[in-house]
């Protein structure tokens, strides 16, 4: 098949897993383009089979705004033309699905359209009045939509209104990143006393609630003490770097920035707090648990379709600081449960959200569009 992939290039879940996914087709003999206005973070060199296109958008003295979103549309337009693409995977609804319908109107109904729903481009952006509609139409003109859990299929007819059917495919994980030599050079230096080490990872935003994951820090190492490494950057970093100093953690405390491969540093963990307030999957504790590093999160939107209570993770309500750093106290004393959480937990993202169980089921999907 002749596949094109839209995604966002930066580093971010939904990236990753259209760049794993586009890769992974490549591997299976299919030839894929990748549509974007930046090499995908996780491409690294461009492999046999796949082909990049550069979105470029012209700058113009009227333009306020640059028109993004048509630039793309023309450039999948021109790329489905000249190579004969036959069907378009866009990732995140905002803008590519709407990009993505005007190429195939620009083609007069050429090629076959899936959208593929991550989260936030639902459940946040989505939901603000200046995007709904525009996010409604793009969903519901495409020939498949897929959202990668259940709870956000709910979510996206709920808030949208749409009705068509949409295909919940979780996210999935290459379960042979886990580098152990470089986790354990990770670890000496996160934790040189050899006290356990818990783990954060996000694009520090409102949703991931960060004040919570040094809140729950906070409480554990009063009684365990611990080390804390936060990976990533976003807007809440400066203020929760603040609030490490203030709350006298902050000798405790590594923020990391993004690291790549953000599995070695994950693997060095002994438990992954991801408390959000609103998580459509999860990916980054789905990328813990197949290193073996449980999770305690929040039950927020899909996470609990990740993460089942006592098998590899444990749930709690939004915002229960208390009974998250309860939890981890709990792993963290007991040494027999904590190596034992950490086989469930690779053992659930090998036996459920593996690379070639779930790419099945894309492969599946794109075969009977194209049938
Ligand atoms: O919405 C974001 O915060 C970014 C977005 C992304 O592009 O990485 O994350 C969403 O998609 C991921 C991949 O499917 C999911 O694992 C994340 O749970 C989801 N984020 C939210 O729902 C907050």
């Amino acid at each position: 098949m002749k596949i094109g992939v839209t995604c966002y290039p930066t580093v971010g879940g939904s990236g990753t897993v259209a760049t794993e996914l586009g890769l992974a087709m490549a591997r299976r003999g299919h030839d894929v383009h990748f549509i974007c206005y930046a090499l995908p973070y996780r491409l690294g060199r461009v492999p046999p089979g796949v082909t990049f296109h550069e979105v470029t958008v012209p700058a113009y003295p009227l333009f306020q705004y640059p028109p993004y979103s048509l630039a793309l549309a023309s450039q999948m337009a021109d790329a489905v033309r000249t190579h004969g693409i036959e069907l378009l995977h866009v990732h995140y609804a905002i803008p590519h699905a709407i990009s993505a319908y005007l190429a195939r109107e620009i083609l007069g109904g050429v090629p076959r359209l899936v959208v593929t729903l991550h989260g936030t481009d639902i459940t946040v952006v989505g939901a603000d009045p200046s995007f709904l509609p525009i996010v409604r139409l793009g969903i519901e003109r495409a020939d498949a939509v897929t959202a990668v859990s259940a709870d956000l299929a709910r979510a996206t007819h709920e808030i949208l209104g749409v009705t068509r059917d949409i295909e919940v495919i979780h996210n999935f994980v290459d379960v042979t990143r886990c580098d152990r030599d470089l986790a354990a050079a990770h670890r000496r230096r996160l934790a040189p006393d050899g006290a356990p080490l818990l783990l954060h990872a996000s694009n520090f935003r409102p949703v991931k609630r960060i004040r919570d994951v040094l809140e729950i820090f906070r409480e554990v190492q009063e009684t365990v003490p611990c080390h804390l490494a936060m990976v990533g950057d976003g807007p809440e970093r400066p203020g929760a770097e603040r609030f490490a100093r203030d709350a006298g953690i902050a000798h405790r405390v590594e923020f990391l920035g993004n690291v790549t491969p953000v599995e070695g540093v994950i693997a060095a963990g002994d438990v992954f707090l991801l408390p959000s307030q609103e998580e459509s999957f999860g990916l980054a504790a789905l990328e813990a648990m197949s290193c073996g590093v449980p999770v305690v999160a929040s039950n927020a939107g899909g996470l609990p379709e990740l993460v089942a209570q006592g098998d590899g993770g444990f749930v709690f309500p939004v915002g229960d600081t208390h009974a998250m750093a309860t939890q981890v106290i709990a792993l963290l004393q007991d040494r027999t449960e904590l190596l034992r959480q950490k086989e469930l937990a690779r053992r659930r993202a090998v036996e459920h959200f593996s690379t070639d169980l779930i790419v099945d089921r894309y492969e599946a999907l794109y075969r009977r569009l194209l049938a």
